[in-house]
Order: structure tokens, then C-alpha cells, then sequence
């Protein structure tokens, strides 16, 4: 076996287009922002991870990345402890797992290129073929701010709009679930857009996400007429204590990637049944062994796990197909954002869905490589476009400069 030491990690912002897609934070802008790491190692094996890249994040990296220099890569418990040492305590406690987050991926897909073994093989093996994701649905503008040509989705702002955004989803990746972005439009209309989508699609899964928009009261008033209609409701409020009292009010599964998104929350979250699922994120919970460590939890407590995203390129996809094919328990269809993405970081182009799920790349660690000049040009659009992190409320006064942002709207 080649030697396994690390011998540099280069961390690489990259800037990627994005449609201008709404939630109840405001609207995407035209880049988001992700980070490229490539853990090298004395052996010459380059692993790769993709993570989240604001400004705390990439300062989290550079101090990280030199003190794991000489350590192996499959010393996950280094990782840890230095991270402890390096990042314990950042102003904002969340960026210290996405920071570990994208190293350990890194560690995971160079140890499997080194030994000639898959990453969900690493992961304990694999339980089943594909990965299984759902068709992720928003309401959008049809071009950016300040720009003259509508996107190919062009604008989706009624049921019929969000009825052919979906088949169009459907037409190209197979989904058989959809989840809606909601907290966007009064919900009256996301209900009549979910509604329209029952008509379309009978008997597919339909799950709604209004990111905590809308009030508590709000809430349990709608409850009724989503009973029936969604497999599950998904962070329509916000925090433990006001998602405890709606689960406490229906049979419908709430759904968390909110207010459950770290060890710390797991004792209160479960032990007021705030949610019945987990959306986890290994970006959010610290890489691929924090994630299934997690999913453990969720067996033992009964709670179900699913998997959240945000706007993300082909190798965060590959982490998360490597690692939902081996999680013992996995609930639902995952999220991802990755039909929204024309941009790609890898050699050989998008990774592509077959009936809305992933077959694993072929190869050792993730299956991917780095395509090194695709690599140069998405740094390059990082270093234009001049953003350091995602500012969606500033984007939407872009398109509507009275708006304001208010968590819950409705
Ligand atoms: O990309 O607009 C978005 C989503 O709202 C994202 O930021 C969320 O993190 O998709 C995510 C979710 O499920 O809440
Ligand atoms: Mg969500």
C-alpha cells in the first residue's frame, strides 16, 4: 500500500452559477459558493472533498489544514482533536463541523483510492444499489436581477408553473418524490401548489419545506388540509419547543434540518419528539462517520433520517450517494439541489440520475477526479463575482427592494 501520511491539503473557493430560486430567506444569487479540498498524500493519492466556503469557514481551514500534515488519513480521531485544538471556539459553532466535514471526506475518498476500495465499502459496505432522491421543487424568479434573458425553468410563481417545473425534473432525472421550498408565497397558495402537484402526480410522495416562515399558530391552522397530503412537513416552524407542540398536535412526520442539526440538539430535539426525521447533512454534522454515527441514534429512538442539501456540485454528491447506499437506516428519498447546477468540478461531466436515483460512480474513494481546468475557471468566477458568502436577502431586494426579511412571514 502507498504511504497514507497527508502531505499537503489545498483548499480551493470556487464560485458556480445558480438559477435565482426563492425561499424565506430571500432569492439565490447568480454564484454560490462551495470550497474544494484535496488532501494529498505522502503516496501522491489525492482524495477530494466539497464543503461550504464563507469567509469563517475558509479562515477555519487555513488554520486547521497545516496541523494535519504527517497524520494518516485514516486517523479520523486526529482530525478531531486538532480540530478541537484549532477551531473550538468559533463565533459561529456550525462552521467548525462543515470545516471537518470537508476533510474528512477528503481522508475517506484518498484512503479508498490508496487501497483500491470504494468509500461506502470504507462506510461498513453497501445496503442498497442507488442512492434515492427526490425532486427538489422552488418557486423562482425567471432571470437574476439586472439581467435580460430568462432562464431555461423561466419563472415559477403558480401551481401550473411549479406543475411544469416538476415534470420537466421528472422528464430529465426520473424523480418519484418531490419536496417544495415553501415559506415563500402565502401559504394558501403553496397548499394550492401542492394540491396541483397531488393532481399531477397521484401517487408520488410530496414533502413541503417553508424553512420555519411561518408563525406556530399558522401552523396548527393549516395542519388539516396538509393531512393526507405530504409524507412529511419539514421545519414549517421554528425551533424545538414550537415544533415539539406541532408534532404533539398531528399524525404528520415533522421533518428537521433546522432545528436538530447538531449533537447538541439531540438530547432536547428527540426527547420532546420536536421531529419524527432527521434530515441529516454531512456537511452539517461533521463528515460521513458523524452521519452515521447519527443514523444509529435515529434507529435507536425510532426517529427517521433522510438527507438535506444546499447548492452543491458532483463531489459532495458522490459523499452523499457513497453514503446513503450504506447506512443501515435511511427513511426517505434524499434532497439535493444538483439538478439546479449546470456547473461541474469533476472530469466527465454531471453525474447523471436514472429513476431519480444515483448509481455510485465506478472507481476507488468516491468514484470522482478533479477536473483541474473546470477547477481554474469556477476560482476564477470566485475571485470575479467578489462574494464571500451567501447574502440571499440582499439578492431579493435586488428583485424587490421594499422586501424584508421576517422569520416566520406568515
Ligand atoms: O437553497 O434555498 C435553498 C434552501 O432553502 C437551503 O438553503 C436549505 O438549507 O434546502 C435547504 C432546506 O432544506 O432547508
Ligand atoms: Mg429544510
Amino acid at each position: 500500500m502507498t504511504d497514507t501520511r497527508i502531505a499537503d491539503i489545498r483548499v480551493t473557493p470556487i464560485a458556480f452559477s445558480d438559477p435565482p430560486l426563492r425561499n424565506n430567506a430571500g432569492c439565490h444569487q447568480p454564484y454560490a459558493l462551495r470550497s474544494i479540498i484535496e488532501v494529498e498524500t505522502e503516496g501522491g493519492i489525492v482524495g477530494l472533498g466539497e464543503t461550504h466556503a464563507g469567509k469563517e469557514l475558509l479562515d477555519g481551514m487555513t488554520d486547521l489544514a497545516p496541523r494535519l500534515i504527517g497524520m494518516d488519513v485514516t486517523d479520523l480521531n486526529g482530525l478531531w482533536a486538532h480540530a478541537r485544538r484549532a477551531l473550538w471556539p468559533m463565533p459561529d459553532p456550525r462552521v467548525q463541523l462543515r470545516v471537518v466535514a470537508g476533510i474528512e471526506v477528503a481522508m475517506w475518498d484518498a484512503y479508498g483510492k490508496a487501497t483500491d476500495r470504494r468509500v461506502c465499502d470504507l462506510l461498513g459496505g453497501q445496503m442498497r444499489k442507488t442512492a434515492p432522491f427526490s425532486a427538489y421543487l422552488f418557486y423562482k424568479f425567471a432571470k437574476h436581477a439586472g439581467s435580460d434573458t430568462a432562464d431555461m425553468w423561466g419563472e415559477v410563481a403558480t401551481p401550473e408553473q411549479l406543475v411544469n417545473e416538476a415534470h420537466t425534473l421528472v422528464d430529465q432525472h426520473g424523480f418519484r418524490s418531490f419536496k417544495v421550498k415553501a415559506g415563500v408565497l402565502p401559504p394558501d397558495e403553496e397548499i394550492a401548489g401542492l394540491e396541483a402537484l397531488r393532481e399531477a402526480f397521484p401517487n408520488a410522495p410530496l414533502r413541503l419545506d417553508p424553512n420555519g416562515g411561518w408563525h406556530l399558530h399558522t401552523t396548527l391552522d393549516l395542519l388539516p388540509r396538509l393531512d393526507g397530503l405530504v409524507q412529511y412537513l419539514e421545519d414549517p416552524t421554528h425551533g424545538i419547543p414550537a415544533m415539539a407542540t406541532v408534532q404533539a398536535a398531528t399524525e404528520i412526520p415533522l421533518a428537521t434540518s433546522m432545528c436538530i442539526t447538531s449533537d447538541a440538539d439531540l438530547p432536547e430535539g428527540i426527547s420532546r419528539k420536536a421531529a419524527q426525521v432527521i434530515l441529516s447533512d454531512h456537511h452539517y454534522w461533521g463528515g460521513l462517520q458523524a452521519t452515521r454515527e447519527l443514523a444509529r441514534i435515529c434507529a435507536i429512538w425510532g426517529v427517521g433520517l433522510s438527507m438535506h442539501s444546499n447548492s452543491h456540485l458532483g463531489i459532495s454528491l458522490a459523499a452523499m450517494a457513497h453514503l446513503a447506499v450504506s447506512l443501515p437506516h435511511l427513511s426517505y428519498d434524499c434532497d439535493t439541489h444538483y439538478p439546479w447546477q449546470t456547473d461541474e468540478v469533476i472530469e466527465g461531466g454531471k453525474l447523471r440520475f436514472d429513476k431519480g436515483a444515483l448509481t455510485l460512480p465506478e472507481g476507488p474513494g468516491l468514484g470522482v477526479t478533479l477536473d483541474r481546468d473546470a477547477l481554474k475557471r469556477l476560482h476564477q468566477n470566485y475571485l470575479d463575482c467578489g462574494y464571500t458568502e451567501r447574502d440571499d436577502a440582499s439578492e431579493m431586494r435586488k428583485h424587490r427592494p421594499d422586501w424584508q426579511y421576517a422569520h416566520p412571514r406568515f
